[in-house]
């Protein structure tokens, strides 16, 4: 693949900025082994129904089968290892005043790069809640049993993601919100920005006067709003981008 192009005035707009927020999606992650959603060969719904695995209801209806899928995943996270587009932003946080990362990802990379800043919108695929709302788990025994059983209240334990139909953490959505809205660029890196409310995000800082930067080799519904369109793989572009 050719090197993408960097414009001058893309660069010269970065540096000058003391408030940068990024949202990131699955593609950042993907030259790291973990696999994306949407692409149409290797993606997760490619292979798998979302309806069947990341829903509350699917988890009601076979809360193995969804455990099953979620540990052979969090094995694969385990054994990933952050890439140079993860570190390209450990690097951007460095030299930035306010600098936000607001993540789609669960698999943790950003945060074992040393992004320090981050916030996560649909949670952690490392950690285990009990299925029950608002009931506290504390640590648990590994009976073997799949789902393992919540110690305080019985109930299965569940993956601590956001699924289709939920609402996202309230803490975390408002901070990533405040932060598009109040950011001078925003760098939206490896998302299909179709999955909302997240895909919001990137509009919604645009509206209140942010650059936005899209990161992507493939088009999205927001390429053609974006002010500047990178379409290479983010662990080329985003070293190009801030050297
Ligand atoms: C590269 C690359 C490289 C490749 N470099 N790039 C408004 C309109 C329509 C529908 C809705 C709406 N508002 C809400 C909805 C419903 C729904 C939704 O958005 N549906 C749409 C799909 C139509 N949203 C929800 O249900 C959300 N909840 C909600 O809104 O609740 C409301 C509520 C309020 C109060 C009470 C109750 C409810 C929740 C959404 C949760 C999403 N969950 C998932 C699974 C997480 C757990 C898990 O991991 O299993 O999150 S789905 C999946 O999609 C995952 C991702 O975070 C998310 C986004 O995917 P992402 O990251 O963009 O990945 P891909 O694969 O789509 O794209 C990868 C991109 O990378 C591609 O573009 C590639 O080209 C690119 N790429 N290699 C750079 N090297």
């Amino acid at each position: 693949m050719n090197a993408v192009a960097i414009p001058a005035a893309l660069v010269a707009r970065l540096r000058a900025a003391r408030r940068v927020a990024v949202l990131s999606g699955a593609g950042i992650s993907a030259e790291s082994g973990v696999p994306t959603f949407r692409d149409a060969q290797t993606g997760l719904w490619a292979r798998y129904r979302p309806e069947d695995l990341a829903t509350p209801a699917a988890f009601a209806r076979d809360p193995q089968l969804v455990w099953d899928w979620y540990a052979w995943r969090r094995e694969r996270v385990a054994q990933a290892q952050p890439n140079p587009g993860h570190r390209a932003l450990v690097a951007l946080e460095g030299r930035v005043a306010a600098f936000t990362l607001i993540t789609q990802n669960v698999d943790g990379l950003h945060r074992r790069a040393g992004s320090r800043r981050v916030i996560e919108l649909h949670g952690d695929i490392t950690r285990s809640v009990c299925s029950v709302e608002r009931c506290e788990v504390g640590a648990w025994d590994d009976t073997g049993e799949r789902p393992p059983r919540c110690p305080a209240c019985g109930a299965p334990l569940r993956p601590d993601v956001v699924w289709f139909g939920e609402a996202l953490p309230r803490a975390a959505l408002a901070a990533a919100q405040a932060a598009a809205e109040s950011c001078e660029v925003f760098l939206c890196v490896g998302t299909s920005t179709v999955v909302y409310p997240a895909a919001e995000l990137p509009f919604a800082a645009q509206r209140s006067g942010a650059c936005v930067v899209e990161v992507n080799p493939d088009a999205t519904p927001l390429s053609s709003s974006a002010d500047f369109r990178l379409p290479g793989p983010a662990g080329t572009v985003l070293p190009a981008l801030l050297a």
